[in-house]
């Protein structure tokens, strides 16, 4: 059985305090793709299994979404979901689901893109408007992830007006993936947009390449100008949308509910799953470093997990976990879970909860292992009830809910 051994004894970086073994088991048995890659510090990887046996249940709200990427809570208590291949819909606390919203711009539905993340305005109730990412079409095959926004007309016929698409990545790439996307407002209401390298040689190497919106973290005003305040504003031969540098795919994104802070969290290899905290100006290492080892096997570029001037993870997962999805859970409905970070597994087919304490993971479980069929967990949110919301991916999925089991 795997212990928290590998985590823990590092022993060449650790001194003998900090290396003190745990027989602590961990949430995920199977061995690391590369057992010789060692972690930067003690619980960067493997944290021992916590389960807090909270009782509930799993209602299912709305069923037979289309490939549902993401959804977000409106103020009236329906929904908006998106379904992968285009359509943006209206669901109802009953699961009633409208017909498409009308008035958004064409998608590139191939491969992982499509119409992707959904995010309503911090000033929603006085302006009505709502933001989404999807792969943009470009001639010749090439795509872009991008950001619209429009004026949201709830009704029978829904749809969005006076629609402008305020953020394009550049250079735009004839790839099918990793487009990244998900959106996250800060406090000062500038936007966050996670993107991807593109899941090819061209686009991995734009990840270290400051001139290139591949591989990088953005962060943009509502109307898709530059906030004075971003990291490299007016250096020649950087673009100023850049927040981060150096990401391979993140599909969950959360502020943290305590320190405003943005986290998120990509997608690895064969290992290498990330949690990160970006922070203004700084490279999350990607190729350049990485945990984990290529699809085809062998290592990424020259194999090494750290170098000067790089960041750590905060924590890592080898094997991977396929993170989509994460929700900081701050409500009253399961006190237990007050505090703890729950992330879609679409690789392991579960919902993970972390146990945080400040920005060090202590705890990892694994949910929802026993309901059928295995939910492929694309996107998690906390509703406005306090419930948990899970969008399952799938051409048949379902947007769950977890409640206290009565
Ligand atoms: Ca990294």
């Amino acid at each position: 059985m795997k212990s928290v051994r590998k985590a823990a004894c590092a022993a060449l970086f650790l001194s003998a305090v900090a290396c003190q073994r745990s027989d602590a088991q961990v949430a995920d048995p199977r061995p690391a793709n590369d057992t010789s890659q060692k972690p930067a510090f003690a619980g960067q990887t493997d944290a021992p299994e916590r389960k807090l046996n909270v009782n509930f249940q799993v209602v299912t709200v709305a069923d037979n979404i289309n490939t549902g990427w993401a959804f977000a809570f409106l103020p009236n208590g329906k929904m908006l979901v998106t379904e992968r291949g285009g359509q943006l819909l209206v669901v109802g606390a009953d699961g009633s689901k409208s017909p498409p919203v009308t008035g958004l711009p064409p998608v590139d539905a191939r491969g992982q893109g499509g119409l992707l993340d959904v995010a309503l305005d911090p000033d929603f109730a006085t302006n009505s408007t709502i933001y989404w990412s999807f792969s943009e079409p470009q001639p010749e095959g090439a795509n872009n992830t991008a950001v619209a926004r429009g004026r949201f007309v709830d009704g029978p016929a829904p749809r969005v007006e006076d629609v402008q698409v305020i953020y394009h990545q550049v250079p735009a790439m004839a790839s099918r993936a990793h487009f990244g996307s998900r959106l996250v407002f800060g406090r000062d209401k500038t936007l966050f947009v996670t993107q991807g390298d593109r899941s090819f040689e061209p686009g991995r190497m734009q990840s270290q390449d400051r001139n290139s919106l591949v591989g990088k973290f953005v962060r943009i005003n509502r109307d898709g100008s530059i906030p004075a305040d971003n990291p490299f504003v007016g250096q020649t031969g950087v673009r100023p949308e850049i927040w981060t540098i150096g990401h391979r795919n993140a599909q969950a994104a959360a502020l943290h509910p305590t320190t405003g802070e943005l986290w998120t969290i990509e997608h690895g290899t064969r290992g290498g799953d990330e949690l990160n905290i970006p922070r203004k100006g700084k490279d999350y290492g990607w190729p350049t470093i990485a945990y984990g080892i290529e699809y085809r096997g062998g290592p990424i570029l020259g194999g090494i997990t750290a170098k000067e001037g790089m960041e750590q993870p905060i924590y890592y997962w080898d094997p991977v976990i396929g993170p989509s999805g994460m929700a900081f859970y701050t409500a009253d409905l399961f006190p237990a879970w007050k505090g703890s970070l729950f992330v879609g597994g679409h690789a392991t087919y579960d919902l993970v909860r972390l146990s945080l304490n400040g920005d060090r993971v202590v705890g990892e479980e694994r949910l929802l292992k026993d309901i059928e069929p295995r939910p492929h967990v694309r996107d998690v949110r906390q509703g406005p009830d306090g419930a948990l919301y899970v969008l399952t991916d799938s051409t048949s999925g379902k947007l769950l809910k977890l409640v206290p089991r009565r």
